[in-house]
């Protein structure tokens, strides 16, 4: 018996051991050259699994570099420099991501032509997936091997989640099933309307097209070029539907996701619903891989649209002077409230929602989306505003169109549309924060704030754009873990630089230093408590992530997190247990 009993302990010891062994030996992920990276021949199995669908990286920009394997092409080099930094030469291409600090000249098609064009920070492999099992498969691998996983869609996300170095890519992009569900049934639901199923490599400019020709709208971000399914939705999703209809994510029905552990499930808030709860707005690449998401749509219908604008004017020369300029942008964030009718006597619009651009020299009014009304209700709604300015004698240029949906009136508001890319540009370095109805409502406080963006855009290092949302009286929606932040909105504003392919890479990185550093904390200075957007964050951030960009959630969202994903196989920098691994001096991600 003894014996028996030693012999089955020697055996559940090695069986211990030999499946610790992955996990445990290291408390680091794999990298190439690592003696635990998998062998040409597991690679190989991997790709027999999956029936082929596996993609070893070679970065875009190899066309533009004799090393390692000789496939310079001047002309194929011309062509990605000229379109370096617009989403299409990103979004439907495994690995390729579009944030400049991560692709970190690693394989640029600006550096010289005789440096080597490296992975670097690039995913080692993608999983082209197709189906359920491809993803679970993905998981298995990376868990037996101790390989890092990564989900892209399309690659936009600005902390680097959507790529890794050393890593296998789930990349989801060619999941492009759109089906419109004319009366949404699911017994626990009491929603009853129109829905529309995603895949999740749908991008928004897609979707809108797509419900637009159906006649109806969905909540997708103002760039189109964004995965509604991916981490948009998952991370929120701010819109200029949002006045009308709330966060992307209060409209979600059901998530159709591929857990860590292999289970290929629909999270509903009635089934699931804790996966569905986290899912929506707990951020992406977290808690499982979502293969597609079923969601509201709504009847479309006549759109107001307008722009407006007024500049300063340069020293010496005739036109608004600096006095003016700046209080007619203060009193553009203190009319906010006027704008969302929530302020008495006023003809706001709950549903109304609009872009502001501030440079040093310029103020501008984009997209300004008055959905279901007439171009005479924005002009009431604007008047107050305008009446100001011109109290303050500043000569603006108004414009107004009356559209005939909601497609038409994205398509034609400059810096969003043509659809479906649009036309914003990829390489930015941005910052954002929440500023609530309560704060602009202060005129105090709007002054404080408007100083340090004044500073900020001085020397015209930093731009700053700002969404208002409102949302007040949006639908009702099932509970979810959107920052709470949201719910008291007036406006999110970050401030912004553009990425300078031509200047020292000192140069690019003094900008993010400064903006993370210097302007972000003074803008947090005077705007305590407020919050920052999970999904248009510096990878710098110096706050505290999990207070500003969580808040409450934190902690229910990582006991699901640990729930769903007990190996750890999804990391993500400020990503809900983001702080439980670190990258080390090689980039090699670690359990602390
Ligand atoms: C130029 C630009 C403009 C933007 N405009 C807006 C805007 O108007 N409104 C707004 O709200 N946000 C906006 N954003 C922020 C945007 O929402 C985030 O970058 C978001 O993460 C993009 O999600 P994605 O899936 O397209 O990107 P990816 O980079 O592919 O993924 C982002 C994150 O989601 C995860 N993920 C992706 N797909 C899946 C999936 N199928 N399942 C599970 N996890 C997944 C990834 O792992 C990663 O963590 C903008 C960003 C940029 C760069
Ligand atoms: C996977 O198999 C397909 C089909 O045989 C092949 O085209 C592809 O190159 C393979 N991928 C890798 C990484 O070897
Ligand atoms: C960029 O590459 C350099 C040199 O390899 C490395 O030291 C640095 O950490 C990398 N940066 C990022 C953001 O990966
Ligand atoms: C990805 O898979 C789809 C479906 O099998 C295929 O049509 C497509 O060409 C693949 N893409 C790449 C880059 O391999
Ligand atoms: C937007 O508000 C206007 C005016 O209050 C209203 O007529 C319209 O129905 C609203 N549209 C939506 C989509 O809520
Ligand atoms: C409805 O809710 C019940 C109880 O929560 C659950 O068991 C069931 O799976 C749900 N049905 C659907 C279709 O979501
Ligand atoms: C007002 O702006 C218009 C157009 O920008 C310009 O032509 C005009 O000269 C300006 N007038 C003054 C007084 O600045
Ligand atoms: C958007 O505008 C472009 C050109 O400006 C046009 O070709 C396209 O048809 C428009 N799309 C929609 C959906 O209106
Ligand atoms: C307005 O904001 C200032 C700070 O900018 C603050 O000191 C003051 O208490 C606020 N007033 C109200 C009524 O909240
Ligand atoms: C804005 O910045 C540019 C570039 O630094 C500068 O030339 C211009 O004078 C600035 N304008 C104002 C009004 O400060
Ligand atoms: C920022 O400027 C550098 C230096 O010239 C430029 O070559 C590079 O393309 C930019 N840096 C990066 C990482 O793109």
């Amino acid at each position: 018996m003894a014996s028996l009993a030693r012999a089955l302990a020697a055996v559940s010891l090695a069986v211990s051991i030999g499946s610790a062994d992955a996990y445990t030996t290291s408390n680091c992920k794999n990298l190439p050259g690592d003696a635990g990276w998998p062998s040409p021949s597991a690679w190989s199995k991997l790709n027999a699994t999956l029936k082929g669908q596996l993609i070893a990286t070679v970065p875009q920009a190899h066309v533009c570099h004799t090393l390692p394997s000789n496939s310079f092409n001047a002309n194929a080099c011309d062509e990605l420099q000229s379109t370096w930094t617009q989403a299409e030469t990103y979004v439907p291409k495994p690995a390729e991501i579009l944030n400049a600090y991560f692709q970190n000249q690693s394989c640029d098609p600006f550096t010289p032509i005789s440096r080597s064009c490296e992975l670097g920070n690039y995913a080692s492999y993608s999983i082209n997936v197709t189906t359920a099992q491809h993803v679970a498969a993905g998981f298995d691998f990376a868990r037996q091997n101790n390989v890092r996983l990564v989900v892209k869609t399309t690659g936009h996300d600005f902390m680097g989640k959507s790529t890794g170095k050393g890593a296998l890519s789930l990349w989801m992009a060619n999941l492009k099933e759109k089906t419109i569900i004319p009366s949404y049934s699911n017994p626990n639901s009491t929603y009853k309307g129109p829905a529309i199923k995603l895949g999740s490599g749908v991008i928004a400019g897609e979707a809108d097209e797509f419900v637009g020709a159906n006649g109806y709208r969905v909540v997708t971000g103002e760039c189109a070029s964004t995965g509604p399914v991916g981490g948009y939705t998952q991370g929120g999703g701010h819109s200029l539907l949002g006045g009308a209809y709330g966060m992307a994510a209060d409209n979600v029905l059901e998530w159709e996701v591929v857990t860590p552990q292999g289970d290929h499930v629909i999270a509903t808030p009635s089934s699931y619903s804790d996966l569905y709860w986290a899912i929506s707005g707990g951020g992406g690449g977290t808690y499982g891989v979502v293969l597609s998401m079923t969601t509201k749509i709504y009847p479309d219908g006549k759109v107001a649209t307008g722009s407006l604008s007024f500049t300063l004017a340069e020293s010496g020369s005739a036109g608004n002077d600096e006095i003016a300029f700046w209080q007619g942008v203060n009193l553009w964030f203190q009319s906010v409230p006027g704008f969302l009718g929530l302020k008495q006597g006023t003809v706001g619009s709950e549903n109304a929602t609009m872009l502001s651009q501030i440079t040093n020299s310029s103020f501008a009014l984009l997209g300004i989306t008055f959905p279901d009304q007439t171009v005479t209700q924005l002009q009431n709604t604007l008047a107050p505003y305008l009446n100001g300015l011109k109290a303050l004698n500043i000569n603006y240029t108004f414009s107004t169109t009356q559209q005939p949906s909601y497609v038409q009136s994205f398509n034609q508001t400059r810096g969003l549309g043509p659809l479906p890319w649009g036309v914003i540009p990829t390489t930015e370095v941005w910052a954002s924060r929440l500023v609530p109805v309560s704060f602009v409502e202060n005129a105090t406080a709007v002054a404080s704030l408007v100083d340090v963006y004044r500073s900020a855009v001085q020397d015209n290092a930093f731009s700053v754009g700002c969404n208002v949302l409102g949302g007040f009286n949006a639908p009702a929606h099932p509970d979810n873990s959107v920052f709470p932040g949201w719910r008291d909105l007036a406006v999110i504003c970050n401030v912004l630089h553009q990425w300078d392919f031509t200047a020292p890479l000192d140069t690019n990185l003094s900008f993010k230093r400064r903006l993370v550093s210097e302007v972000q904390p003074a803008v947090e200075a005077v705007t305590p408590g407020t919050g920052v957007y999970l999904n248009e964050m510096d990878p710098w951030y110096e706050g505290d992530f999990k207070t500003e960009m969580y808040g409450v959630n934190y902690d229910k969202l990582l006991s699901i997190k640990h729930k769903y994903d007990p190996d750890s196989l999804l990391w993500g920098l400020f990503a809900v247990g983001g702080d439980e691994s670190t990258l080390d001096a090689n980039g090699r991600l670690c359990r602390v």
